[in-house]
């Protein structure tokens, strides 16, 4: 009997200091990253760009698990820079979830943060010389499913002292000329780039300098500047470079892989490219030469990196990303073009453009709002879900820690992606 309470009373404090991941299914480097946990929820009312249950208000302060009882487009001015220890759920947003328009967003110095499904747009007014996505310094962040376009300097970029960075299941796409750029993944604290899409970007889709997990990638009409570029400079990387497709548009002049030099270091296995711009997918995986790779060092194992939970072929990757990369839940018009009409046209369709508010894309919106289901207590998880799951529709109890480990509004947000 005693046994048997050690046990039963245990579990749940067990269960909460065991490592869980960010939430369930996440991968690679940045999957142990708690977000909000243990802190408060904060629920997004309005589509100010600050303000009182504004999305800029709700990430300015740590420890919070930032819901969506609105959707539609947030256009903003300044930059927005996100808090440590915040869980970004936009998957909880009603209609096509949430764009933030206008400006880009900082996540240095954002550790331990989780970002899902939610649009990062920055386009031709934000600030010059500034990146969509930037990160400078920090560790454990996931971003996953998130849809991030139109940077000014670079679109997605991680340069500096980072460690333990996962990017899954996402978009990296249209970096506005004249730099258009994929973005650097420069840094030795490991960056895993799994299931994400990156498409017309002129040069660096992306440009990888140090630890690095490149797999299951998709890259699509890049330009004169490069594909995947392998160093580029002194200072050693190594890399795992697994099942990716890379498919030429017609801004694609380059070889997939350029610049790698004897400093990066490469486990490669299973590319595909399809060089011909003729429409069908009718590719072939890249022998493992010099002339497919650039001036790589070769290795012959896999680095021990935190790795897929499924590794898919390449063309399954493709598959997969057709299906699911980006904000998904909802896709917007301008994720549904650069996939369907673009990616999909396998070498016949994309783009260069410096203003993303002329024809074809015709800007970041309309963003359809949708309607929040009731919560009648305000605590972020509406009441039909709290009835069927035993917590309380009139008593904020969402931040409370459940016996899995998640907090309670971590098991609503999660499930709604399942
Ligand atoms: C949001 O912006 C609108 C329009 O400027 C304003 O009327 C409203 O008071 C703002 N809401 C909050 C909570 O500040
Ligand atoms: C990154 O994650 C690994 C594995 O979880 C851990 O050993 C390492 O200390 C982390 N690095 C930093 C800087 O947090
Ligand atoms: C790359 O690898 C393929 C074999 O998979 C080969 O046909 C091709 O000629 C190689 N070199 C270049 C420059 O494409
Ligand atoms: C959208 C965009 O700016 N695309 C750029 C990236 O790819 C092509 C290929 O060179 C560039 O010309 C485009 O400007």
């Amino acid at each position: 009997m005693k046994f048997l309470c050690y046990l039963t009373c245990l579990l749940p404090f067990l269960v909460s200091v065991l490592a869980i991941p960010a939430f369930p299914g996440a991968e690679g480097f940045g999957a142990q990253s708690t977000g909000g946990r243990g802190g408060s929820v904060y629920v997004v009312t309005n589509l100010n760009d600050s303000g009182a249950g504004s999305f800029r208000d709700a990430v300015s302060q740590s420890h919070r698990i930032v819901v969506f009882a609105v959707g539609g487009l947030i256009t903003i001015s300044d930059r927005i820079v996100i808090s440590p220890n915040v869980y970004i759920a936009g998957q909880t947003a009603p209609g096509q979830g949430i764009t933030v328009y206008g400006n880009g967003v900082s996540y240095s110095g954002a550790d331990n943060t989780i970002t899902r499904y939610i649009r990062y747009r920055m386009g031709t007014t934000g600030d010059s010389g500034k990146d969509a996505i930037t990160i400078a310094n920090g560790q454990n962040m996931v971003f996953d499913h998130v849809s991030v376009s139109w940077g000014r300097d670079e679109t997605f970029s991680i340069n500096g002292d980072v460690s333990n960075v996962t990017i899954s299941d996402s978009i990296i796409a249209q970096g506005l000329e004249t730099h258009s750029c994929g973005g650097l993944m420069q840094t030795t604290g490991g960056v895993s780039i799994f299931r994400t899409l990156y498409i017309d970007n002129q040069t660096r889709n992306p440009k990888v300098k140090g630890v690095n997990d490149f797999t299951n990638n998709v890259v699509y009409n890049w330009g004169g500047g490069g594909g995947y570029i392998a160093g580029d400079s002194d200072g050693p990387s190594e890399a795992n470079i697994m099942n990716n497709i890379f498919i030429s548009g017609p801004s694609t002049s380059q070889h997939p892989f350029t610049r790698g030099n004897a400093n990066f270091h490469t486990f490669v296995s299973n590319n595909y490219y399809d060089p011909d711009q003729d429409g069908t997918l009718n590719g072939f995986v890249l022998a493992e030469t010099t002339d497919n790779y650039s001036d790589v060092d070769f290795q012959s194992t896999r680095y021990p990196y935190p790795s897929v939970n499924t590794l898919l072929s390449p063309t399954d990757a493709l598959n997969h990303v057709r299906a699911n990369a980006g904000a998904s839940l909802s896709r917007d018009h301008v994720d549904t073009y650069l996939i369907e009409t673009e990616m999909m046209s396998f070498g016949k369709v994309g783009a260069l453009i410096t203003n993303p508010t002329q024809a074809p894309i015709n800007g970041p919106g309309p963003i359809s709002g949708g309607t929040a289901p009731v919560d009648t207590d305000k605590d972020g998880i509406p009441d039909d879900y709290e009835k069927a799951h035993g917590t309380n529709p009139n008593v904020a109890d969402s931040a409370q820690i459940a016996s899995n480990g998640y907090a309670n509004i971590e098991n609503y947000v999660n499930s709604l992606v399942a």
